[in-house]
């Protein structure tokens, strides 16, 4: 094991890099905070102005074509954009109900990551969080950045595959 300097002050991450199947590596994060769970840079807030529920799901290709990811039951370019009011907070609330790990990114925000896998959590900001097969997580984000924002699953193929819808300024 090795030894690691780690200022309390700031969470501690640990990558690790798991085989999930027969094709794909992903990597695992790990993290330690030693913030009180009052002190999440949102959480500790009230609720969040707005909540976006959003379900992964696969359509398998079987041996006809590829598999076809969807959010909400509807694949890229046709998928639903998350309409924001700019200054507000919100909370996306992610159902993998798939066989596959997807590293769901956003970007031009960060978020708070508020639920993993049934634990709460607080003051964890990212802007990627690995949502584990047949898994939730609940992040937070401030809409604090106008314009056009894509959140997609980081893996190529899931999202050159549907994964894919844009964060849209009301
Ligand atoms: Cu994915």
């Amino acid at each position: 094991m090795p030894r690691i300097a780690w200022n309390k002050a700031e969470p501690l991450f640990f990558e690790n890099w798991v085989r999930t199947d027969r094709f794909q590596e992903v990597p695992l994060f790990f993290c330690i905070s030693l913030r009180s769970h009052n002190s999440g840079l949102f959480q500790g807030q009230n609720e969040p102005d707005g909540r976006f529920e959003l379900t992964f799901k696969k359509i398998p290709g079987e041996r006809v074509t590829f598999n076809r990811w969807t959010i909400n039951g509807k694949s890229w370019p046709d998928t639903d954009p998350l309409v924001v009011q700019a200054g507000k907070r919100y909370r996306m609330i992610f159902h993998n109900e798939t066989g596959d790990s997807h590293p769901l990114h956003l970007h031009r925000h960060d978020f708070e990551i508020v639920n993993i896998g049934g634990k709460a959590s607080a003051g964890v900001m990212k802007d990627i969080v690995n949502v584990t097969r047949f898994s939730n997580a609940e992040v937070d984000f401030v809409a604090n950045h106008p314009g056009l924002s894509l959140f997609h699953c980081h893996m190529q193929l899931h999202m050159d595959f549907g994964f894919k819808a844009l964060v849209k300024y009301a």
